[in-house]
C-alpha cells in the first residue's frame, strides 16, 4: 500500500491521525515525505489537518564528541597512566577546557586522587563501569524509552514515541533528568532545543479510500480520444509554494560584505548609493579639498577615462565655493593659494575611494529640504587605484567606509564608533596612530591586535573631515563629520587564511572560496 492510501486508510470512518511525526516514526518514513503527501491530498480535498509544534532536544557537536570519545571525566581518567600524571601533562594531552571540566568530576566521583607532595594525579579505581554523562546524552539522542529495549511491537512504539515527545517536553521543563547530572547536561553547550511542526489529520470533504486520478492538463490525446468528456481535472492550487530556488554560496568577499553590512545596519547606519564607479575628479578629489597638484591625482595612481573623458554636470554654485576654498581658503583656512582649473575637476576617472560618495551624500544632507539633519551613513563597494600589483594588492579593492555627521562630534566619538565596529568583528585591542589624509584633520591609522594571528596589524584609517571640505558643501559650521575606512579584502583574506589575493578575487579565484564555512573567524 503506498503512502497516499495509508494516509487515507488511517482516517477512515471518522478516525484521526493524532500526530504525523509520531506516525512517520512508526512507519519509518521521513516526516517531510508524509507532510508532502498530506498537503497534496489536502489540496484535492481528501484530508484536513491542524498544525502543532513540538519542542525536542538535539545534541551539540561537543556532546556528540563526548558520545564518541567518552565524557571529559572518563577521557581524563583514561589519560592517567599507572605512574600518575601532572596537570600540565593532562592539559597537553586533552586540552585545557576538557581537563578543567573532567578533573573536578573525576575527583568528585573518587575515580582519581591527588598526591599532595608531588601534585600528581593517580587512579583510585581499577576501571570505570558507567559513564553517566554519555548514558544521559544517549537517552536524549536516541529517545530514552526506545533505547531501553522495552518496545515489543509498533503499538507500544507509538505509545512510547508519544511518551518520548512528552519526556522531551518534561526535559525541557528540566524535571526528568537527575539533579546530579543537570549542571553537566543542561548546559546549552551540550544540547539545543529545536522546534518541529507536526499535524493532526482527519478526512476531508472529498475523502475516498483511493485518490481519483485527476488530469492536470487538457492534452491533444484527450481531445482526439474523447476522454476529455469524462476526465476529472485537478483544480488550480494557487496556495502552492513555488519551487525552492537552487542552493549556491556567496563568494567569500560577498559573505564578509554581508556580515559588515549587517553590523553597520545594526549600529544604526544607512547604506549610501555607491553604484557610480565612474566619478569626476571634482567629487573624487576637489570636493574633498585635495589639491589639483596632489600626486594621487596623477595617472600613475588613478585610472582616468578617455570616453567619456569629462563630466559637465557639476553644480555651478558648489563648483564656485570649492574653487574659492582651494584658491583663497575661507572659514579661517588659507586654502592652497593656487589657480584652480575647472577642466582638471571635470576629468572622469574610476573612483579611487568611496569617500567621493560620502562627499556627494554630505552635499545632499546640507541641501536637504528642511535643512541639515544628523546622519550615520556607510558604503561598501569597489574602488580603483593604478598601483603596483602584488600578492595582497590588486588594482581594485572593496572599501568599507562609515560616516557620522552631527553637531559637536569629537575625536572621542570617532574612537568610540571605530572601537564598536571592530568589537563586533572580534577585534577588541585597538591602537590609534596619528596619520595624514588630505581631507581629514586630525587623521588616525587604526591598528588591531589579532587574537589568532597574535600580532598587531593595520586595520583601517580614519579622521575628521576638514572644514575646507565641509563648508563649500554647505554644511552648517557647527556640524562635524567623523569617518573611518578599511578594505574588505584584508579581513576576508585573514578569515579564510588566503595568502594570495588572486585566490580570492579575479579569474583565478578558487572555487572553495565560496565554501560554506570559513576556516576561522576574522
Ligand atoms: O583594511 C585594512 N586592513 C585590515 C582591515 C580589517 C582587517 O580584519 C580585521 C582583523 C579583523 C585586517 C586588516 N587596511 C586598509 C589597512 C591595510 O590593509 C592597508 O595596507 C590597505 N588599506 C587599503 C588602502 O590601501 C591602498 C586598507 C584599505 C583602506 C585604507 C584606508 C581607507 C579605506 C581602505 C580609508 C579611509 C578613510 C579615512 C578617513 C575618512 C574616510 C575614509
Amino acid at each position: 500500500m503506498d503512502l497516499e492510501s495509508k494516509l487515507l486508510a488511517i482516517v477512515k470512518d471518522g478516525a484521526e491521525l493524532e500526530d504525523t511525526y509520531v506516525w512517520s516514526k512508526l512507519i519509518d518514513v521521513d516526516h517531510n515525505m508524509v507532510v508532502g503527501t498530506m498537503n497534496s491530498l489536502i489540496g484535492d480535498g481528501y484530508l484536513l489537518s491542524t498544525a502543532k509544534s513540538e519542542e525536542f532536544w538535539v545534541l551539540t557537536e561537543e556532546a556528540e564528541g563526548y558520545v564518541t570519545n567518552g565524557s571529559p571525566e572518563l577521557q581524563l581518567f583514561r589519560a592517567i597512566p599507572v605512574d600518575g600524571a601532572d596537570e600540565t601533562g593532562l592539559v597537553a594531552a586533552l586540552g585545557e577546557a576538557l581537563v578543567k571540566v573532567g578533573l573536578g568530576k573525576c575527583m568528585k566521583s573518587k575515580w582519581i586522587s591527588r598526591d599532595k607532595a608531588s601534585g600528581r594525579y593517580f587512579r583510585s579505581v581499577e576501571s570505570v563501569e558507567r559513564d553517566d554523562l554519555v548514558e544521559q546524552l544517549l537517552s536524549i539522542k536516541n529517545g530514552a524509552l526506545e533505547d531501553s529495549g522495552l518496545i515489543k511491537d509498533l503499538k507500544k512504539r507509538q505509545l512510547i514515541a508519544q511518551m518520548f515527545v512528552l519526556l522531551s517536553h518534561a526535559a525541557a521543563q528540566r524535571h526528568t533528568l537527575s539533579s546530579r547530572l543537570t549542571p553537566h547536561l543542561l548546559s546549552p553547550k551540550l544540547q539545543n532545543l529545536r522546534k518541529r511542526t507536526s499535524y493532526k489529520v482527519t478526512a476531508g470533504p472529498k475523502w475516498a479510500p483511493v485518490r481519483a486520478v485527476l488530469s492536470s492538463e487538457l492534452t491533444k490525446e484527450m481531445l482526439d480520444s474523447g476522454e476529455w468528456a469524462t476526465a476529472t481535472f485537478r483544480k488550480y492550487n494557487f496556495e502552492a509554494a513555488g519551487r525552492e530556488p537552487g542552493g549556491g554560496h556567496l563568494h567569500a568577499l560577498m559573505r564578509v560584505r554581508a556580515e559588515f553590512r549587517q553590523i553597520l545596519l545594526e549600529m544604526g547606519f544607512n547604506e549610501m548609493p555607491t553604484n557610480r564607479w565612474v566619478e569626476s575628479s571634482f567629487w573624487n578629489f576637489d570636493a574633498l579639498f585635495q589639491p589639483q597638484s596632489h600626486p594621487a591625482r596623477d595617472a600613475h595612481d588613478t585610472f582616468f577615462l578617455t570616453t567619456p573623458s569629462r563630466t559637465v554636470s557639476i553644480p555651478e554654485d558648489l563648483l564656485s565655493r570649492v574653487q574659492a576654498m582651494h584658491e583663497g581658503g575661507g572659514g579661517g583656512s588659507l586654502g592652497y593659494r593656487y589657480s584652480w582649473k575647472r577642466g582638471e575637476g571635470e576629468k572622469n576617472l574610476l573612483r579611487t575611494h568611496t569617500t567621493a560618495v560620502s562627499a556627494r551624500m554630505l552635499y545632499a544632507l546640507a541641501n536637504a529640504p528642511g535643512g541639515f539633519k544628523p546622519a550615520k551613513l556607510f558604503s561598501i563597494d569597489r574602488v580603483f587605484r593604478n598601483e603596483a600589483l602584488d600578492a595582497t594588492h590588486l588594482a581594485e579593492f572593496h572599501q568599507v567606509e562609515g560616516v557620522v555627521a552631527d553637531v559637536g562630534l569629537t575625536l572621542g566619538d570617532l574612537v568610540g564608533v571605530i572601537t564598536e565596529f571592530f568589537r563586533r568583528i572580534g577585534i577588541t585591542d585597538l591602537r590609534f596612530k596619528p596619520a595624514y589624509n588630505p581631507y581629514t584633520e586630525p587623521s588616525m591609522e587604526v591598528f588591531g591586535y589579532h587574537p589568532d594571528l597574535k600580532k598587531w596589524t593595520e586595520i583601517g584609517n580614519s579622521g575628521i573631515f576638514r572644514p575646507e571640505m565641509l563648508l563649500p558643501l554647505g554644511l552648517p559650521p557647527d556640524v562635524r563629520v567623523i569617518a573611518w575606512g578599511l578594505s574588505l579584502e584584508r579581513p576576508t583574506m585573514i578569515k579564510y587564511r588566503c595568502k594570495n589575493i588572486r585566490e580570492l578575487f579575479g579569474h583565478k579565484s578558487k572555487l572553495e572560496m565560496t565554501r560554506s564555512a570559513p576556516i576561522a573567524r576574522f
